[in-house]
């Protein structure tokens, strides 16, 4: 009849019994008690805001489900091409303020507790961060999670549940950072669902054997085998029914406990190490590579294991895998993804080498994060054979023409790699592909630059060595469909520098750009409520239809010219500043001068982000304020700086920062001849819901990284998107926001990419004394050093990186950096012109949202297309 059967039992009563979408208060209340009754065993006498807390989520879940099911159900038949996003941190932050406004129920929920008694304010409060990740590349993540929901696109992410979250950071007496553990999982998470029915195997260690038939196909058995189970995590999108999926996989030992450890008393140990994981990726320093490199395989495999299984239940063959998969490799942690899908389409599959590659090198895209030389990952060679010894092979059999061939072609004595060619098998089997010339493209290196032996060992996946180590972006290059960076500058520096040899072999066009984006949802609607509601009260537009195309904020730029709206958009700004001052107040129990420009630095520690830079700078202002008599200072803007941000557990210098920091505030916030017109705050423990906070609050954000270090950045874009101004290097996305806004609203200074180079160059070679170089800062390093701040000798270290070689280049752009915070207290002055500039800004920040970023992986890299969820499904 072509009419699908019902699964089971009577359709009728099934769909009776089927939770619906909560639409109004009354139903809302009711899911509420119901899940304080029964979820929680609790009644209203003994029930508190955490408790509210929860039965809120529990209902809200429950919605979310709803969609959920709809969505996946919807997937399953129209089996649409679907993207998954693997990527090892998810910095997710808050979730329940975030799925009502998705499911537009947040008046709703407001007023339904309020008739229980409680304050949606307090509630939301309640909740804790999920800090799966480290900064930028972990919420750039959640972010394109949220906009390929909204977009109704079919995209699922992949990562792992990790126990731990990045560690919490307290700040000593002292100013010293002090990591305390994130255990994020004390209370029940009710945003995530466990699936302990979906698992997978995953084998580390053991011994790989070719099969010596040529086939290049071996046996990989022994070892230790783990358990993957699976966690769901619901992705609600804005104002659709789409609500994707991000599956995060826990370890479990495959045979139960461990008998002889858990008697010795050891229950970590009886669960294996390996249990235990953290999103911090410096507890690695502690736990060890091999449990970093194990974590990426687990992952990775867990997660081939399921696509296939979605893709083997379509029926179709092998080869089409392409058309049905693309898969996204945040950065290059998951690249071990490469060779595990040959392996299992070689090995499982009984797939001959070319068709294996065939189909990797057209599943895959890399997004590369940094160009940093130090932050590029290598992986050791023993290391990788010992836990993966058949990935290993798999990676050499992917190099070796490269090798052969510069080994015969150009006449080297024969050193062939014992771990490389150590079989027959293994030679025969590469033999037998350079006859055949099927691995055109490497066997070609050699063919289309011959002779240039240099090129062939910069472009090999092996870095030679003791030991030799796998470089990790080479195969990540190598073995995808197409390679992107994540803004214009960034990613011509990955064509022009990291991977230049590759794109002069394969052809420009495999390496594109993806500037990145921001969910505006989370950025701007929810962290800044009265600006969100201005703008659409402005724009005469429904929410929803700005909020989902952001270009229309370019309808805000005639309000410029409008004094009321300045007037109301002012004054947002100043309730933001006191909001701010209020949590700090209640939070640290400091009191804020809310009548002064906020100045906020908000990053990861590190050298090249130049926070140095920052507090020299506080310090020579506070120095050129006092030497300044009572009625010049009555002149200054007053300025109140904010510093946030993590440093890794063992990065000392940049924690040497973070003293100084903390000792230079102490200084000057206790000095009665300044503290009027200038004070400075670290704010501990950065994260993404502190971050809501402060954004908004800003007028003035410093983004102020040596050129050509910071790939793109996106709390630049935060800041902008609420009208705060860019005080910035040309560097990332700053470069792109400035394109956008006009250069007339952004603070630039300091020298452009092209000039680092020489500048590092001059520092080590033609050395300059930093007393004639850069008076300034000699004069600033020289207090710091006599003890203005306390701490005698302590800083030295740091003030030395300045003084010896300076690679981050302070002493080169320290005089323009206080030259354009001159300009930003020049254009403060003037109120009106300021507020232009802020509305300004907001306006043309529509290019931000992560929605377009979205939109080009799905158009120009994964080819995948909207699949909305219809209602009868
Ligand atoms: O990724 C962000 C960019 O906006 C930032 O500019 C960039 O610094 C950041 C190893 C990284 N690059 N590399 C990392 C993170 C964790 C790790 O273990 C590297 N993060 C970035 C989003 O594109």
């Amino acid at each position: 009849t072509g009419k699908e059967k019902w699964p089971r039992g009577d359709e009728k009563v099934w769909k009776a019994g089927m939770r619906s979408l909560d639409k109004d208060v009354e139903s809302i209340t009711k899911s509420f008690v119901n899940h304080v009754q029964t979820s929680l065993a609790r009644q209203a006498h003994n029930l508190d805001d955490l408790g509210a807390y929860q039965a809120a989520a529990l209902s809200v879940r429950d919605n979310l489900l709803v969609n959920w099911n709809k969505t996946q159900l919807q997937y399953m038949r129209k089996s649409p091409k679907r993207a998954y996003y693997l990527s090892l941190e998810f910095l997710m932050g808050r979730t329940l303020d975030n799925a009502l406004l998705n499911l537009g129920l947040k008046d709703e929920y407001k007023d339904g507790v309020r008739l229980l008694g409680f304050n949606i304010e307090d509630i939301l409060e309640q909740e804790r961060d999920a800090a799966l990740g480290n900064g930028g590349l972990g919420r750039l993540a959640a972010c394109y999670l949220d906009s390929s929901a909204s977009q109704e696109l079919p995209l699922w992410g992949y990562g792992l549940r990790y126990k731990y979250g990045i560690f919490k950071q307290l700040i000593s007496p002292e100013g010293n950072q002090l990591e305390a553990p994130d255990p994020w999982l004390e209370h029940q998470n009710p945003w995530e669902l466990p699936r302990l029915d979906v698992a997978y195997e995953v084998r580390f260690y053991g011994r790989a054997e070719r099969l010596g038939d040529g086939s290049g196909r071996a046996l990989w058995t022994g070892g230790q085998e783990v358990l993957a189970i699976a966690y769901d995590v619901m992705i609600p999108g804005y104002n659709t029914a789409t609500t994707n999926n991000l599956r995060l996989w826990e370890s479990k030992p495959k045979r139960g406990f461990d008998l002889n450890s858990f008697n010795a008393g050891n229950y970590e140990g009886a669960l294996s190490r390996f249990v235990v994981l953290f999103a911090d990726f410096f507890a690695y320093r502690t736990f060890g590579k091999e449990l970093r490199l194990k974590q990426q395989y687990f992952w990775t495999a867990a997660s081939l294991s399921d696509i296939l299984r979605r893709f083997k239940n379509l029926n179709k063959p092998m080869s089409e895998f392409p058309e049905f998969v693309a898969i996204q490799l945040n950065d290059t942690h998951p690249t071990l993804a490469i060779p595990e899908l040959m392996r299992i389409l070689i090995d499982e599959e009984d797939l001959h080498w070319d068709a294996a590659w065939k189909i990797v090198t057209n599943t895959f895209f890399y997004t590369n994060h940094t160009v940093l030389p130090e932050a590029l990952e290598k992986w050791s060679v023993p290391l990788v054979e010992h836990v993966l010894p058949r990935h290993m092979q798999i990676i050499y059999d992917i190099v070796g023409p490269i090798y052969f061939c510069t080994l015969i072609i150009l006449h080297l004595t024969c050193q062939l790699d014992r771990t490389c060619f150590s079989s027959k098998a293994s030679v025969s089997f590469i033999y037998a592909r350079l006859c055949a010339l099927t691995m055109i493209k490497t066997v070609a290196v050699e063919k289309k630059f011959p002779g240039d032996r240099e090129r062939l060992a910069r472009m090999s996946l092996i870095e030679e060595g003791q030991p030799k180590q796998v470089r990790m972006a080479h195969l990540a290059c190598v073995g995808s469909r197409k390679v992107n960076g994540v803004a214009e500058l960034h990613s011509d520096l990955v064509r022009t520098t990291i991977l230049k040899d590759f794109v002069e072999f394969e052809g420009i066009s495999k390496f594109g750009n993806v500037t990145n984006g921001i969910t505006p949802r989370r950025w701007l609607d929810q962290c800044n409520p009265e600006l969100s509601a201005l703008i659409t009260k402005a724009l005469k537009l429904e929410k929803s239809v700005w909020l989902k195309d952001l270009t229309k904020l370019e309808g805000l730029l005639p309000f410029a010219e409008n004094k009321a709206f300045r007037k109301e958009w002012a004054g947002i700004k100043q309730r933001n500043k006191e909001r701010l001052a209020h949590y700090i107040e209640t939070t640290l129990g400091l009191t804020i001068n809310t009548k002064a420009l906020f100045d906020v630095q908000i990053k990861r520690l590190h050298e090249y982000k130049r926070q140095t830079l920052n507090i020299l700078g506080v310090i020579h202002r506070y120095l050129t304020l006092k030497n300044m008599t009572p009625a010049q200072r009555k002149k200054v803007n007053n300025r109140v700086v904010f510093f946030a941000g993590k440093a890794a557990p063992g990065y000392y210098i940049a924690k040497l920062t973070i003293r100084l920091i903390v000792n230079v505030a102490r200084t000057i916030n206790a000095d009665p001849d300044t503290r009027d017109y200038l004070t400075l705050y670290f704010l501990p423990d950065y994260s993404v819901s502190l971050a809501e906070v402060l954004i908004p609050a800003s007028d003035i954000s410093q983004h102020i990284s040596t050129a050509g270090t910071e790939a793109s950045g996106t709390s630049n874009m935060k800041f902008c998107l609420n009208g705060g101004l860019l005080l910035g290097t040309v560097d990332g996305a700053n470069i792109e926001i400035a394109e956008e806004v006009g250069e007339s609203n952004v603070f630039f200074f300091g020298h452009l990419t092209p000039a680092v180079e020489d500048l590092r160059y001059q520092h080590l070679y033609h050395h300059i004394p930093i007393e004639k170089k850069c008076p300034a800062l000699a004069h600033v390093l020289n207090q710091v050093s006599l003890g203005l701040f306390g701490d005698n000798e302590v800083y030295e270290p740091l003030l030395n990186t300045i003084r010896q070689g300076d690679y981050y280049l302070l002493s080169d752009d320290f005089d323009s950096y206080i030259a354009a915070l001159a300009m930003v207290d020049e254009a403060y002055s003037d109120t009106e012109e300021w507020i232009k500039k802020s509305i300004r800004t907001t306006a043309k920040m529509g290019k931000f949202s992560s929605d377009r970023a979205i939109n080009e992986y799905a158009e120009s890299y994964w080819n995948i297309e909207a699949t909305p969820i219809t209602p009868h499904s």
